[in-house]
């Protein structure tokens, strides 16, 4: 990692703008801690992307909250293109003020930079971003290094591979939260604890989304919602999802590995709604 870093802060110096691109289901653990220390005072823009998977009243509390804190954000979702525009559109503004307090920037192209940990859709947001312009690679001359330059506007260039950086894993929620999304595998749980954790933190804000996707009707709910130890009532909705997807070991036990796969599919696919599992002021935010 640290030879990855030398590579991003190498190559910093050909880069007007930095696009951070970040989860919208948890902006806060899907940021890489030392992106402040890396970048120094480079223009930053964070890109929310995986939008189209997040709560929309969550995602646009996210970018109020970044720009209160003086950081251009923008929601995307590259798996569509959606939002790109407004990427583009973003990256003109920063750098319409920078024009003005640079002189001798102006006529050429602002450089772009992407950044962030893995599994954030980096790769995906290029080829978004560049295919408007059918992605023109070529060598830049005048670069010492020769770098791969994609054409994304007249006043657009992008820096061809993202530099990878790594998240936050000495922090158990921050780790946890990554494990639920896919970005990364987390070696100290079991699948299973995994999926506990997911669920005890789902059925806080999401018990409407479980009902329907599990068809659990109001009498079954209503019994497990009247345990008052946390763990215990878990186990138990952990159990009635089991029994309605048939997640049983022949002679009738609980199959809590597969019911914790079932839980964790469903949430990476989608299928349990749009979630943010880090909203503005929980806490999350250092
Ligand atoms: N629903 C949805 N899926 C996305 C979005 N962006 C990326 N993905 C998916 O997320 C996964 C990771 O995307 P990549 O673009 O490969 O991410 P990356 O950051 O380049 O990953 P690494 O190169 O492994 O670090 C892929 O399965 C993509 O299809 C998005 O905005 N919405
Ligand atoms: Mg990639």
């Amino acid at each position: 990692m640290a030879k990855t870093k030398r590579q991003i802060i190498e190559d910093l110096k050909l880069i007007d703008i930095v696009a951070e691109i970040i989860d919208s289901r948890i902006p806060i653990s899907s940021q890489n801690p030392d992106i402040k220390e890396i970048i120094k005072d480079k223009k930053r823009l964070i890109i929310l992307n995986k939008s189209d998977l997040a709560c929309e009243k969550e995602n646009k509390k996210w970018v109020t909250y970044f720009e209160n804190n003086n950081i251009s954000a923008v929601l995307v979702d590259s798996a569509t293109g959606k939002g790109i525009k407004d990427a583009i559109n973003e990256i003109n503004e920063i750098y319409d003020k920078e024009k003005y307090e640079e002189k001798g920037r102006i006529g050429k192209s602002i450089r772009i930079m992407i950044l962030g940990i893995p599994n954030v859709g980096k790769s995906s947001f290029i080829n978004r971003i560049a295919k408007k312009n059918t992605a023109q690679v070529g060598n830049k001359p005048g670069v010492t290094r020769q770098k791969q330059w994609i054409h994304v506007s007249d006043k657009i260039e992008l820096l061809d591979t993202p530099g990878v950086l790594w998240p936050k894993l000495d922090n158990e929620k921050i780790a946890l939260n990554l494990a639920y999304t896919g970005t990364i595998k987390n070696d100290i749980l079991s699948i299973t604890d995994i999926g506990y954790e997911f669920l005890k933190l789902f059925q806080k804000r999401y018990l409407e989304n479980l009902k329907q996707r599990y068809k659990l009707n109001e009498d079954e709910i209503n019994d497990i919602l009247q345990i008052e130890e946390q763990r215990e009532k878990t186990l138990a909705l952990m159990a009635l999802i089991a029994k309605k997807r048939g997640a049983i070991i022949s002679g009738g036990e609980i199959d809590y590995e597969r019911v914790a796969n079932i839980l964790l599919e469903d949430f990476k696919n989608g299928k349990l709604g749009r979630i943010t599992l880090e909203t503005v002021g929980d806490g999350s935010q250092r």
